[in-house]
């Protein structure tokens, strides 16, 4: 680099020049989006760490030939991801954001963005995939600011051990179960082994969100 910008200079071309020719990047593949129908009422829209239930079609774009489809094959129920952690194909983290629940789109993702050179099971190696993808509902993932801002009871972007057991009571209590004590304390432990990385005794909104085991 330092060899190429003496390079420039000797020749005296200025340094735009330099600038535009160091700064072409790879062209980055993207997702197509079309979005088939946008719902009248929105009334929240998809973000990272949602979670989504969808049902989809997937094609090969080639042929067109349908290799899944949720509402005909399997268990025929639609699916449950979370949204931008990499659970789904990097087309579907890419290309389901800021959606409406009720919305249906059309994704085309190329295969760097799908199932890569390899291919997978159906899928031949290199495709380009087709999705007819409808929302069908959105839940705050567990990960979500939407659960840390509940269990940041005194809002100061970190979660202590009572607001952490505070949150373990009210979920256990709701789900049938006695407040019992000692089990708590032995859950908050727990948890704080995990989430608390840097040990200072708070779980930040970092610390949080940062995708490890679900406790
Ligand atoms: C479409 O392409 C796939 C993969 O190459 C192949 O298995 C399938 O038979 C083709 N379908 C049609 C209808 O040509
Ligand atoms: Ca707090
Ligand atoms: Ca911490």
């Amino acid at each position: 680099m330092l060899l190429q910008r003496f390079i420039m200079y000797v020749l005296g071309l200025c340094s735009s020049v330099f600038l535009l020719v160091s700064g072409r990047k790879l062209p980055v593949p993207e997702v197509e989006v079309e979005v088939v129908h946008k719902p009248f009422m929105c009334f929240r829209k998809t973000k990272f760490g949602d979670m989504l239930l969808v049902h989809y079609e997937g094609f090969l774009e080639g042929n067109g030939t349908m290799f899944h489809s949720s509402r005909l094959h399997g268990d025929k129920i639609p699916v449950w991801f979370t949204l931008g952690n990499g659970e789904v194909l990097k087309g579907w983290d890419k290309g389901m954001q800021n959606m409406c629940t009720g919305e249906k789109r059309k994704l085309t993702i190329p295969p760097l963005l799908a199932y890569g050179k390899e291919g997978k099971g159906k899928i031949p190696p290199s495709s380009t995939l087709v999705f007819d993808m409808e929302l069908l509902e959105i839940r705050d993932g567990p990960r979500s600011h939407e659960s840390f801002q509940q269990m940041d009871l005194n809002s100061d972007w970190k979660l202590s051990r009572q607001e952490v057991k505070d949150y373990l009571m009210k979920e256990f209590g709701q789900h049938g179960y006695q407040a019992e004590d000692t089990h708590h304390e032995g859950m908050v432990d727990d948890i704080f082994n995990m989430e608390d990385e840097d040990k200072d005794g708070f779980i930040t909104t970092r610390e949080f969100t940062f995708v490890h085991d679900e406790f």
